[in-house]
């Protein structure tokens, strides 16, 4: 009997929920979040039927409970291409390219993640994956020791490799290999105790940025958070103190609204770990290191082209007025005020092209299609009650957050000045493949949807006059 195959969702879900497992045992701080968040949901979801049936109709109910992201920092090209290989076999691929280097943080970075609508349906574990970029450190001597310590490191285990060799070969792994396949990768985003640097050559590091320290130093990409998706997010941000958790002043991203757009995001503090230094006479020496945190995130829907334009002149006009440096409820109002501006109703949104939706066909309208031929507008469709729509929901990042929530882990005296230089190039190279344009596969969702909802109403004709 040939052996049974695992499919991509499935090791996906067991990986996430290793890793989530793992991570519970190391950050204890985590596993109470988590918590938090579940009951939040929870009372949110009993407190808000239509969001209820807006979620079980994208079928996004179900995959509340298992979602989540986490993030890892690479220190070579090769290891990002091999970190493509692994997440390939969980059906995670690389969709964006995010120039951190605007915030002056010395990386660029993309998001592995599912991208057809029945993968995210199952699973929509995501991974922020950053590349440290040791062309900014101008520091020659520095970056040249950087360079040759990195390469020295070997962070996947030569099974996991070679079990990406056979996914590579023959399509698919078997469930045994699946489960072998989970355990191996998972010892990549392991937190190591014991550096693999001296303590001086640590403190060079550091001080030249705190983040090449964390890359440079350890023998393998350690997860440095993992983030629960919440239906409120100010709810579980000021309830965190009460759990004993303190959160960063600000929730990054867009305002509260009716009608939630793309990504808000919060994090609590990163802890101060101890660490063994190996120094060069081979005794250890003791110190710490502060990188792992914990973080919440509430997502909302996707935006067009024309609806992002808007949300990041919005955001910028904030941040110019030098409200984010204010106080937290200073930067709270002008946001707020702000983006008055951007449409809070789903028709609105829709109407005027600023947000991504998911059609489909209601049952009044597959009765009364039988009887009569169906209005062949969408708009008259959705009039008439025929179509029903539902916001696609953003599975992405956004930079100008992502800068945020790196430096709030970093502290904010390191204010380098790297001039903004995004390297696109570079980095498709490194990883060995394209990535993914999120834009694109927005609007693939919401046409797929559009079609078979006017399928089902029983006219193929009507798809291409309706989308007109
Ligand atoms: C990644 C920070 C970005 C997010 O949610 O925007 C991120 C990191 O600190 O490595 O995770
Ligand atoms: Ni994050």
């Amino acid at each position: 009997m040939p052996a049974l195959r695992a499919d991509a969702d499935e090791i996906r879900t067991l990986f996430s929920r290793a890793m989530s497992d793992m991570y519970r045992a190391e950050v204890p701080q985590y596993g109470t979040l988590v918590e938090l968040v579940n009951d939040t949901n929870r009372e949110t979801l009993r407190q808000h039927q239509q969001l209820r049936a807006s979620l079980a109709r994208s079928d996004e109910l179900e995959r509340l409970g298992v979602e989540r992201h986490g993030a890892i920092r690479l220190g070579r090209a090769d290891e990002l291409r091999d970190m493509r290989r692994v997440f390939a076999v969980m059906g995670m691929h690389p969709v964006g390219y995010y120039d951190l280097s605007i915030a002056c943080v010395p990386v660029h970075a993309t998001a592995f993640r599912p991208i057809d609508d029945a993968a995210l349906r199952r699973n929509p574990f995501r991974v922020f994956t950053s590349l440290l970029r040791l062309d900014l450190i101008e520091h020659e001597s520095l970056r040249a020791e950087a360079e040759q310590i990195l390469g020295r490191r070997r962070i996947f285990t030569p099974r996991a490799l070679e079990l990406v060799g056979t996914f590579e070969t023959t399509g698919h792994l078997t469930i045994a290999q699946a489960d072998e396949f989970v355990r191996e990768a998972l010892e990549t985003f392991r937190w190591h105790s014991e550096a693999t640097v001296s303590l001086e050559v640590y403190s060079k590091l550091h001080a030249t940025h705190r983040l090449i320290a964390d890359v440079v130093s350890f023998r393998g990409p350690h997860i440095n958070h993992l983030t629960p998706r919440t239906l409120d997010i100010d709810a579980v941000q000021a309830a965190m103190p009460r759990r004993g958790i303190a959160p960063k002043a600000i929730i990054e991203g867009p305002p509260r609204r009716d009608c939630p757009i793309l990504l808000r995001q919060t994090s609590f503090k990163a802890l101060e770990e101890p660490i063994l230094f190996r120094q060069a006479n081979e005794t250890m020496a003791a110190g710490t290191h502060t990188a792992r945190f914990g973080e919440i995130e509430q997502r909302g829907v996707a935006l067009t082209p024309k609806g992002r334009e808007l949300y990041d002149r919005l955001l910028a006009s904030v941040r110019q007025a030098g409200a984010a440096g204010a106080s937290a409820r200073d930067y709270d109002s002008e946001l707020a005020e702000r983006f008055k501006m951007f449409p809070d109703d789903w028709s609105e949104l829709r109407a005027q092209g600023l947000a991504f939706f998911r059609y489909s066909a209601t049952s009044a309208g597959i009765e009364a299609c039988k009887r009569h031929p169906p209005p062949s507008s969408l708009d008259d469709l959705l009039a008439a009650g025929f179509l029903r729509y539902d916001p696609i929901v953003y599975e992405d990042f956004l930079p100008v957050s992502a800068a945020g929530i790196f430096q709030s882990n970093l502290g904010t005296d390191q204010q380098q000045n790297y001039a903004a230089r995004s390297n696109r190039a570079a980095f498709e190279v490194a990883l060995g493949a394209g990535v993914h344009d999120e834009m694109k596969l927005y609007a693939q969702a919401e046409r797929t949807s559009l079609e078979q909802a006017v399928r089902q109403l029983g006219s193929p004709h009507l798809a291409c006059r309706a989308m007109a």
